[in-house]
């Protein structure tokens, strides 16, 4: 029996429960209906190739079927059987893989992908999520507060240690490394990690609060896995990881290692941009955070509506995906059920000061983690003090009080305030 690319396409198709779905946005290229290209997306992504083939009947039946056009809209339903569990390098270069760059299409871009129950449940998914990353920090309802030092890189792991201590002691909860902190001669990860912990460990003692740090464990494979070995011996429970970066095999990797382990990760996002930013080509964010909720880390960054693209859609697509226990269909967005998997907690970051908080908490609710470097270390009085305002502004919202009347009682709040104002930075 001869397969073609006419076959991928079959709008009587109705997808299965165990069908896992992709909803494309598709730009045919000139010559191209969108029945013709989207069949070639379905085709190219499952079984297909370029020309007809005479294929047994068993392969006919792995093969994807797109079922739904609606304007520039394509939903394509694959057998569950393509994929392969607990693999999601696998899911990436079969969803994500030769099709965007295939010349029957203009642009393409991945909006969101349904996820049948058997694959996800395949993964681990989150150890610990919203409510295990409370439970540990002892923080009941408001947002859970980070910050992460800068300059980005150059300091020594005790200047590091001490703007640790200051911004822990002034009311943060999480110190943070940045993606590109990991380790430098100039800030070694061993000496950062014991400094960094000795900080905090005073710091604990100071206020009395539970801290942790994120240490950034991204690296080479066997090494991150013995830099994360290091961090519980250490006695943190926290390693963060630039979940791109290192890939989803090394991703996999370490969350079975931090399940071992019984430590929480936190995945920042660094080199997303380069596929999801150009609005009709690549692949959306709301599905990366999908594929981390799925693979189990605990945190993930969101967008912050600050410095970085990214507005309330977005923002808010992603900490729909992130923390909901099902989701209903949308404009570009499928329906999504989670079958019990832990949410994980958004990370809002990027040019974030105590000035423009309050339309994320809006926004997004109380149950996420507000991240911010230069608008807690660049306060006129420094980081403690910047620490302070952040920790104020937090405190106002969650009161249900205005930031500006509360930073009248409030002075670390008012001098943030007089110096940043509610200015999105650039
Ligand atoms: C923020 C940050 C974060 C970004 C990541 C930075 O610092 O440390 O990495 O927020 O972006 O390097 O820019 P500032 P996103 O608070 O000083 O801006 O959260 O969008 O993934
Ligand atoms: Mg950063």
């Amino acid at each position: 029996m001869i397969i073609r690319y006419s076959d991928f396409l079959d709008l009587k198709y109705k997808p299965s429960r165990d069908d896992l779905v992709c909803l494309f946005r598709i730009d045919p290229a000139k010559g191209f209906s969108m029945k013709e290209s989207a069949a070639r997306v379905a085709s190219e992504s499952s079984n297909g190739t370029w020309t007809g083939l005479d294929v047994p009947e068993h392969i006919r039946d792995l093969s994807a079927k797109c079922y739904k056009i609606d304007k520039g809209l394509a939903w394509i339903a694959y057998p569950l059987e393509l994929f392969e569990n607990f693999n999601m390098p696998q899911v990436v270069s079969s969803i994500m893989g030769n099709i965007f760059g295939m010349k029957a299409v203009d642009a393409l871009r991945l909006e969101d992908v349904k996820w049948p129950k058997k694959l996800i449940k395949s993964f681990k998914g989150p150890q610990f999520g919203i409510k295990g990353i409370r439970k540990l920090l002892g923080v009941k309802k408001r947002p859970v507060t980070a910050t992460v030092p800068k300059p980005k890189t150059g300091y020594y792991p005790d200047e590091h240690a001490k703007v640790g201590f200051d911004a822990w002691t002034g009311g943060i909860d999480l110190l943070k490394d940045d993606e590109n902190l990991t380790g430098q001669d100039f800030n070694p990860f061993k000496k950062r990690l014991a400094t960094s912990l000795k900080s905090m460990r005073a710091a604990e003692e100071e206020t009395g609060d539970k801290k942790s740090y994120l240490v950034n464990v991204t690296a080479e494979t066997n090494e991150m896995l013995r830099r994360t070995r290091l961090v519980k011996e250490s006695g943190n429970d926290f390693v963060m990881v630039d979940l791109l970066t290192v890939g989803w095999a090394g991703l996999q990797t370490l969350r079975e290692e931090t399940g071992k382990l019984g430590l929480a990760i936190h995945a920042h996002r660094a080199f997303h941009s380069t596929f999801d930013r150009v609005p009709d080509h690549g692949v959306s964010m709301k599905v990366i955070v999908e594929m981390a909720r799925v693979i189990g880390t605990d945190t993930i960054h969101i967008g912050g509506m600050g410095k970085l693209v990214g507005g309330k859609r977005e923002v808010g697509d992603n900490h729909l995906k992130a923390s909901s226990k099902s989701n209903k269909p949308s404009s570009g967005v499928l329906a999504q059920k989670w079958f019990g998997v832990k949410p994980l907690m958004g990370c809002c970051s990027g040019g974030l000061h105590p000035g423009i908080v309050k339309p994320l908490i809006d926004l997004l609710g109380p149950d996420i983690m507000v991240q911010a470097g230069g608008g807690v270390h660049g306060h006129p009085r420094g980081t403690h003090y910047g620490a302070m305002a952040l920790t104020q502004a937090l405190e106002a919202i969650v009161k249900g009080k205005k930031v500006s009347e509360y930073a009248e009682s409030h002075a670390e709040l008012r001098q943030a305030l007089d110096k940043w104002g509610s200015t999105i930075p650039k």
